[in-house]
């Protein structure tokens, strides 16, 4: 299976990546965390997106925030799909992200999640691998599954 990239641009973004990873590790899927950011390390954030094909990955999730350019400069040196995460900021509330995440040039594709969305990043690469694994496509139905039973549960207690 092909590894899933978790970047982020400080280890402050940690507490909320580390709600990707743990989705990857439920799912079994490989992964690789690293921190480089687009601004303080662009000659490694550039490396790395340059060789990651070559290094067995099949999707890169860039976590930022502020004026958050990792996922597009990630992007910009490489043709595997790109998923950024906005983080929430103290001064914006995750604005300023989600707007320097989302709002790529033609050309230059970044699928973002919500702010903080890092779960759903997790999945979405998963789905991504999942387009040529049936087992990951089946492990992913069986938690769509879990999910709904779980709210039908909330729901049959609520009129008890
Ligand atoms: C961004 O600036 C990082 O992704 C982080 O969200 C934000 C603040 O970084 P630190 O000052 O906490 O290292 O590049």
């Amino acid at each position: 299976m092909k590894k899933v990239a978790v970047m982020m641009g400080s280890d402050s973004d940690l507490p909320i990546v580390q709600k990707a990873i743990d989705t990857l590790v439920s799912f079994g899927v490989p992964y690789e965390a690293h921190i480089y950011s687009a601004h303080r390390t662009p000659e490694q954030a550039k490396d790395f997106s340059q060789n990651a094909r070559k290094n067995g990955f099949g999707v890169i999730i860039c976590a930022a925030g502020m004026a958050a350019h990792l996922a597009g400069a990630i992007a910009a040196n490489t043709t595997l799909p790109v998923i950024g995460i906005p983080i929430q900021s103290k001064n914006l509330g995750g604005m300023d992200a989600l707007l320097s995440t989302v709002m790529m040039p033609p050309g230059i594709p970044v699928a973002t999640v919500a702010i903080d969305g890092a779960v759903n990043a997790a999945l979405l690469s998963i789905q991504v691998l999942a387009v040529e694994d049936e087992a990951l496509a089946a492990k992913l139905d069986e938690k769509r599954q879990k999910d709904a039973a779980a709210v039908l549960a909330k729901d049959a207690a609520l009129n008890q």
